[in-house]
């Protein structure tokens, strides 16, 4: 399949109406649109501490970032609000995991979660978040013994999310960073 510059890919999106702007309509697009990788060189910064967030677009309807993983790095455990979220996986591959609330307790923090089913991503194979199970957790295993760079689709933008602590079932609000923007680091990060 013929692959499309990452601005293509923006632009092609940016041009999908609001109503089609919806699971199916934007998982089919991007999956038959595969990146052009060296149209995503200027957005690949990657880190030893953590995952990083490399916004590429943004406007009121959606946000697009490239994120990179080291080998071996994991996501939090986190929900999504209620954004849709589309990924591709066009470097490497991927690993998401779902998870299902067994038990919550939100004014005393405390959630427990139970696995539920997972899927492997690669080759600019596109994923949907599910809505009605929006929590999960995106893994570079080390097994993998690879990096990898992920496109996310967020519409709406968000900035927050709830993420959550396996170990003692907690959870908690944390904000979300962009590493760079359009290319260029923002203040204060240091890879
Ligand atoms: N949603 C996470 C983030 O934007 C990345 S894991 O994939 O859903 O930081
Ligand atoms: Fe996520």
């Amino acid at each position: 399949m013929a692959t499309v510059e990452i601005s293509t890919l923006v632009k092609g999106l940016c041009e999908i109406p609001d109503e089609l702007f919806v699971c199916e309509p934007v998982y089919e697009f991007l999956n038959s649109h595969p990146v052009e990788l060296s149209s995503l060189d200027k957005y690949l910064h990657f880190s030893p501490k953590f995952y990083t967030r490399n916004l590429i677009y943004k406007d009121n309807r959606f946000e697009m970032m490239a994120i990179c993983w080291e080998k071996g790095q994991v996501s939090r455990v986190h929900n999504h609000w209620d954004q849709r979220c589309w990924m591709t996986v066009p470097i490497g591959r991927l690993k998401g995991q779902n998870f299902a609330i067994e038990e919550i307790n939100e004014s005393l923090g405390y959630c427990k979660l139970r696995e539920t089913n997972s899927f492997e991503l690669a080759e600019c194979l596109a994923a949907t978040v599910d809505l009605e199970e929006p929590i999960h957790q995106v893994l570079n295993l080390a097994e993998y013994d690879e990096r990898a760079v992920s496109i996310h689709i967020y519409s709406k933008p968000y900035d927050r999310c709830l993420s959550y602590c396996r170990d003692t079932d907690t959870f908690k609000e944390v904000t979300l960073c962009y590493t760079s923007i359009d290319g260029r680091l923002c203040d204060g990060i240091q890879l």
